[in-house]
């Protein structure tokens, strides 16, 4: 069996992972969209990454989709919403008992990929590292953070786990991914969509608690409601305590936002208000949040779906 990673979507994180994969002697590819991708980067010749004041280079080989030859191990790098096309057009290229470590954040992206590949094994990530391209082809590592990887279906660690720590990749093997996604995705269904709002850094929020806390009580009711007990434990404070650690940074949805770009909402809130809906939950604070930002990204002339 091969032990080249393959990386799909060479954006931040997929191209933050592929370098230090790279350092640290692992044979890894690139799978770009299109022909036109794979000549621009081609061009380029390598990625760039910049860690602090150091600046590095990797010539990574880099393929289309139509390349030849079976994949075993595939780092899946897309927006949420990009991750299931993507991962379909690669279907009959993944080997049987193929491994996927699905990066994206959010819930409902990661069934979207499976459906896609029965014969795969799909690994769940939640990663609170922090990366932004500055050009094409060239990332920062903005913020050192934390990747905790699980299988919600199989417990057992995969073989290659300890490529992870030879590259650096600070992460662990967790046996309640779902958890740990539920947590996430409550915090930033706390955080971000304000963000946006009220057009303000995190620590804006010190300025609208009541608001803040109103979504957490509906946060922590759905899931208990959806067993995830553990994620509600003390939601309130931890949001509390992200808005003052990250009071000067802009969420991510904030900085999509502000980029243009389409943001990951139907897998963060959206997701947050379907699964209250199909447990028969109310959560009107949600609701018309989600409606309030729907609205927002619409008159900015942005996807809301
Ligand atoms: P990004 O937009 O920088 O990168 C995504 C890349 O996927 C782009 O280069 C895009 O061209 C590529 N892509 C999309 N469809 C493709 C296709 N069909 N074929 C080939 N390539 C394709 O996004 P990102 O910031 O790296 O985020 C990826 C995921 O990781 C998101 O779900 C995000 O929420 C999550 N995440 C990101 C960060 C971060 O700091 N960037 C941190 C934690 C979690
Ligand atoms: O994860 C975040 C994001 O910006 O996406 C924070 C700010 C930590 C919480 O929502």
């Amino acid at each position: 069996m091969s032990s080249t990673w393959h990386i799909l979507g060479a954006g931040s994180l997929g191209s933050l992972w592929a370098c230090r994969l790279a350092r640290a002697g692992k044979a890894v590819r690139l799978i770009l969209r299109d022909k036109q991708r794979l000549s621009s980067y081609q061009g380029a010749g390598k990625l760039t990454l910049f860690e602090q004041d150091k600046t590095q280079h990797y010539a990574i080989p880099a393929e289309t989709f139509d390349a030849q030859g079976p994949i075993h191990r595939l780092l899946v790098a897309c927006k949420a919403y990009d991750a299931a096309p993507a991962v379909a057009r690669l279907a009959a290229r993944l080997a049987n008992g193929a491994e996927l470590v699905l990066l994206q954040n959010g819930l409902g992206s990661q069934d979207e990929v499976a459906d896609q590949v029965p014969h795969a094994r799909c690994i769940f990530a939640s990663s609170t590292e922090g990366a932004f391209r500055e050009a094409d082809w060239q990332v920062r590592f903005a913020g050192h953070g934390f990747n905790w990887l699980g299988d919600p279906t199989n417990p057992n660690v995969p073989s290659w786990f300890a490529d992870l720590h030879d590259a650096g990749i600070p992460a662990q093997w967790s046996l309640d991914i779902p958890t740990r996604l539920w947590r996430k995705l409550a915090l930033n269904c706390a955080i971000n969509p304000l963000t946006v709002l009220h057009d303000c850094q995190n620590g804006g929020l010190l300025g609208h608690l009541a608001e803040v806390d109103q979504l957490c009580d509906e946060l922590a009711d759905l899931l208990r409601r959806c067993g995830q007990p553990e994620a509600a434990h003390d939601l309130h404070e931890e949001v509390q305590r992200v808005i003052l650690a990250t009071a000067a940074n802009y969420s991510s949805m904030y900085q999509d936002v502000r980029h243009g770009r389409r943001t990951e909402v139907h897998y963060l809130l959206g997701h947050a208000c379907r699964t209250a809906n199909r447990h028969d939950l109310a959560v009107p604070a949600l609701e018309r949040l989600q409606r309030r930002l729907v609205d927002n990204l619409q008159a900015r002339g942005l996807r809301s779906d």
